[in-house]
């Protein structure tokens, strides 16, 4: 990494985070903060709890208010620590809505319009989707581009939307003639780029799927976990021993990639331990990885979860630093792009 790194990554507090987010994002943000951490020049973290984005969906207020501090607890609980990184809620730095409205305003429909994520969530009923939804790109564009961010770690399915924060950010400074937005790089690392679905190997593990059984929350009990993989769906053959082996088997090639990716193998060597072994005798050593990796974050999740002060303390703090950054970014943009200063 080169010097003055900064580090900008989110997930939205739509339900508990699943094991997708956690293997996808924030296993990757914790070595990214460790690997900082041994780097002699200056690495900047920062994590948020995406509120904001979570909005493009409809929300329960007592689900999405739960969620949004559960979020934050299950960073901490993962290993981020608030002395290297910032921690904070994305509605706690106004500048988040102010930067999107502008960038709003130079983003082309044609850009939006090609955005899979909007098609997936609008599915066929794009008439009725929010207007939040399809403008979600350009707000994500302002989460990253407000802190001058260097690296985006992201699971697969977000390349798509860091592109064009990529492209905006070019097209601004190309069109006001200044270096105003440094230029994000994507970030994506680990054998679990995109988990899927536990009920169907070709659609992606999703925290608001309607099916609970599609997927593993980091707070689900050791029961709960046992019966999901139980129930997830497999094929008749069994293991081969080598991962070309599994292009067509979709839902095989799932749960190796979560047994791997748990124990911090390739999924190579994750198959010389179990080739051969059919899905009766794999499932149960599955359960097993997951539980043990997933026991200390979940009790971890219940004290933040209990005392919330010390939770607050960080957010706020998280929020404090952050907002600094923010307003540099804002108040440069807007003097970039003509508006009257305050008090002038
Ligand atoms: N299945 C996944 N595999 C790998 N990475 C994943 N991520 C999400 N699902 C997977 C990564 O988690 C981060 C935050 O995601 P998000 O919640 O902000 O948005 P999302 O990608 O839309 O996640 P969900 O779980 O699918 O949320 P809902 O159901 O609310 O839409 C991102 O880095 C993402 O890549």
């Amino acid at each position: 990494m080169t010097q003055q790194t900064r580090i900008f990554s989110g997930i939205q507090p739509t339900n508990n985070l699943t094991v997708g987010n956690y293997l996808g994002a924030i296993k990757n943000w914790v070595s990214l903060q460790s690997q900082g951490q041994s780097n002699e020049n200056q690495v900047e973290n920062l994590f948020c709890i995406v509120d904001l984005h979570a909005i493009t969906v409809p929300q329960d207020p007592t689900l999405l208010h739960k969620a949004t501090l559960e979020t934050a607890a299950t960073y901490l609980a993962s290993g981020i620590n608030p002395k290297q990184s910032s921690i904070f809620i994305q509605s706690h730095v106004r500048a988040h809505t102010e930067l999107a409205w502008l960038l709003s305003c130079m983003t082309p429909m044609g850009w939006l319009n090609r955005m899979t994520q909007f098609k997936d969530k609008a599915g066929k009923n794009r008439e009725k989707a929010g207007l939040g939804l399809y403008a979600y790109p350009t707000l994500m564009a302002a989460d990253i581009l407000l802190y001058q961010t260097t690296h985006v770690p992201v699971g697969d399915d977000q390349k798509q939307h860091v592109e064009m924060t990529r492209d905006l950010a070019q097209s601004f400074n190309h069109h006001y003639n200044e270096d105003t937005f440094t230029i994000p790089e994507p970030v994506i690392q680990g054998e679990a780029k995109r988990i899927m679905s536990l009920r169907d190997g070709t659609k992606k593990m999703s925290k608001s799927d309607p099916s609970g059984f599609s997927r593993i929350h980091l707070t689900d009990s050791p029961e709960d976990i046992a019966q999901k993989i139980k129930k997830a769906k497999t094929d008749l053959a069994p293991l081969p021993d080598s991962i070309v082996e599994l292009e067509d088997r979709p839902e095989a090639k799932n749960l190796i990639t979560l047994y791997a990716a748990f124990q911090n193998m390739t999924i190579d060597s994750a198959l010389k331990n179990v080739a051969g072994q059919n899905f009766a005798s794999f499932k149960p050593q599955l359960t097993e990885v997951i539980i043990s990796a997933l026991t200390p974050i979940r009790e971890n999740i219940a004290t933040y979860m209990n005392d919330q002060s010390e939770l607050m303390d960080i957010l706020n703090n998280g929020s404090e630093k952050a907002s600094h950054i923010a307003e540099k970014t804002i108040n440069d943009v807007k003097e970039t792009m003509g508006f009257v200063k305050e008090n002038n």
